[in-house]
């Protein structure tokens, strides 16, 4: 008998493919980037970067085949900015990108380290070099948020992840104008006892829209005697009503089992806030963060992803 669990996502060789000495000015590390891929094909990875002072900024990082070659911004694309932006006093982490049709423009949630705690904020961009903030959405303790593409019922759709110590489960909240959010609906929770994904669970990219449903991809956090491990799993949701979810992964499908993954400043996690299709509409290239110190690339097939829930959801 094969004692293999099903492989969904394929490293790529030449992981870690993005670390510090990439980097084009003294940073700590590098790590849970959001991707976008840009009409002519480029990747963009907005990288969350940790000073050697710990607060973190986001910079760019440019490829034309999404795996090297990466053409990083001189200096810090975002940048905090905590005199204007009180709440970005401690940095800005782990963004995520989804571009929104309706207003021809790319909206990054990310977290902003505020006085009180991580919460969720929100800026957008059409170029990828000026960004207009709207400021903190979602008060802390929040984060691991993404908007949805486009507006359910009228409504835009924001995924988030406030805390409700010593759990944390995953929350859908609606909005008319992007800046008021109500009609707050539990989407998904974190299991009990000895599970992988028992207590704290969050978003981790932006959710895939396929025609089956909502396909997302959260991570759980098992706490246990020797620190946490961050591993990956999948659920899918209705197109029209996303807090009801469908099919949910009693198993997961990608954890820290790499040296890269394993150890760095902390290590056993693996935490993607990007991923990018490729022309076929099926394979999907996930970024992610590993050990909080550097950028892996897995690379699978959602068809493969959706069978998988079918089977094991
Ligand atoms: C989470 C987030 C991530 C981080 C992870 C592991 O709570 O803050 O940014 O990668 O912890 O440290």
């Amino acid at each position: 008998m094969n004692n293999q669990a099903a492989e969904l996502f394929r490293r790529h060789k030449l992981n870690p493919i993005l670390t510090a000495n990439d980097w084009p000015y003294p940073i700590n590390s590098v790590f849970n980037p959001a991707a976008a891929l840009l009409p002519d094909g480029t990747t963009l990875l907005l990288c969350r970067v940790e000073d050697r002072r710990g607060h973190s900024h986001l910079t760019i990082a440019r490829s034309s085949n999404g795996v090297d070659d990466w053409q990083i911004d001189a200096e810090p694309t975002m940048p905090a900015e905590p005199d204007k932006y009180p709440e970005e006093l401690w940095g800005i982490e782990d963004p995520r990108i989804t571009f929104i049709p309706e207003l021809k423009k790319y909206a990054i949630v990310y977290t902003a380290y505020t006085h009180e705690g991580p919460g969720v904020a929100l800026a957008f961009t059409e170029d990828f070099r000026s960004f207009e903030r709207y400021g903190v959405i979602m008060p802390p303790e929040d984060k691991d948020a993404a908007l949805l593409p486009h507006r359910i019922g009228g409504n835009w759709a924001l995924i988030h992840r406030p805390v409700s110590a010593p759990r944390a489960h995953m929350w859908i909240s609606y909005s008319p104008d992007l800046l008021h959010w109500g009609s707050h609906k539990l989407m998904m929770e974190a299991r009990r006892g000895a599970w992988w994904d028992a207590n704290k669970i969050g978003l981790s990219p932006p959710p895939i829209e396929t025609k089956h449903g909502w396909l997302v991809i959260y991570h759980g956090v098992k706490h246990t005697a020797a620190g946490c491990i961050y591993r990956l799993g999948l659920a899918l949701f209705d197109l029209n009503s996303p807090e009801r979810c469908i099919k949910r992964g009693d198993e997961w499908v990608f954890g820290p089992t790499e040296p890269y993954e394993q150890h760095g400043d902390v290590g056993n996690v693996v935490f993607p806030c990007g991923y990018t299709v490729g022309a076929d509409g099926d394979t999907i290239h996930l970024y992610y963060g590993a050990a909080d110190t550097s950028i892996g690339l897995a690379t699978g097939s959602l068809s493969a992803l959706l069978e998988w829930l079918e089977r094991n959801g």
